[in-house]
């Protein structure tokens, strides 16, 4: 690669003329957690912050907290050793991914107005090549998300879980969506749900299709994602790097997008 390319990419993030967007969601004591059924186990707590000290007896000059937290909470990143059928692949937790995965161009897949209409709108192939045939091909190794504005309801557990006595539902991709981006090596498939599958996913075939189909062919997930209606269909690129937990199955990220304006 010529130098002058990053030294570009310099000048313009100096000048303004890319701008960083955060994608990511306040993370804390009301960050909305998965609720799944009792037939499916147990469920991840939510966060809680435990002070050490306050500029007080406990740390005279400092404050500083710990955190009690969820692998799979708020604006997180699911690595293939999440689901089962990824538990054997090599470099699959948070501390062995090649750090390569963390940054990419990303797709933006905008179906908010389908997921108006219909909170249990599911992403279909044909609709995946239909945005294709408006903004190009998608690329091996590149990022594909789905915009919703899903996340304008991640400020309460019960709008953006928004489950009635049918259980959850939020939008999400058909396992032949899933299967399709897999066939086209994505690096990952990302939303702005609780999860990378939509509410109704535990009945599908397979159950769960983005986690069970994404990690068996080694890829990633992104979860509650925001403000992906600041980006362009095609041409931003996504940073997304998980903490490096080890072993980690899972981690909070702080999602970022760079645009040029
Ligand atoms: C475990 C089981 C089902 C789901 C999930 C976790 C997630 O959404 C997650 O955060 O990976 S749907
Ligand atoms: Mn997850």
């Amino acid at each position: 690669m010529s130098a002058t390319i990053l030294a570009d990419v310099a000048k313009a993030l100096l000048s303004g003329s890319i701008e960083v967007v955060d994608l990511t969601a306040p993370l804390g004591p009301n960050t909305p957690v998965l609720y799944l059924p009792p037939q499916f186990g147990k469920n991840t707590p939510s966060v809680k912050v435990h002070e050490i000290s306050q500029y007080d007896e406990n740390g005279p000059f400092w404050a500083w907290n710990w955190l009690e937290l969820g692998e799979h909470t708020g604006t997180h990143f699911d690595a293939p050793s999440h689901w089962i059928t990824g538990k054997d692949l090599p470099g699959n937790t948070t501390d062995t991914i090649p750090p390569q995965a963390f940054v990419g161009p990303v797709n933006v897949i905008d179906r908010s107005k389908e997921s108006a209409e219909n909170p249990d709108y599911l992403l279909t192939v044909d609709s995946i090549k239909a945005w294709e045939a408006e903004h190009g091909e998608i690329e091996a190794n590149s990022w594909v998300v789905m915009r919703t504005d899903w996340y304008k309801r991640n400020g309460s557990t019960e709008t953006f879980l928004n489950a009635d006595e049918n259980g959850p539902h939020s939008p999400g991709p058909t396992a032949e969506a899933i299967e399709y981006l897999v066939s086209k090596n994505i690096m990952g498939w990302g939303q702005e749900t609780i999860g990378t599958d939509a509410g109704s996913a535990g009945g599908m075939n397979p159950p769960f299709p983005a986690h069970n189909l994404m990690h068996k062919a080694g890829r990633y997930g992104l979860a509650s994602l925001c403000h992906l209606d600041k980006l362009p269909a095609k041409g931003a690129i996504l940073i997304a790097a998980p903490l490096k937990f080890v072993k980690g199955t899972g981690s909070p990220i702080r999602a970022l997008a760079l645009i040029s304006k």
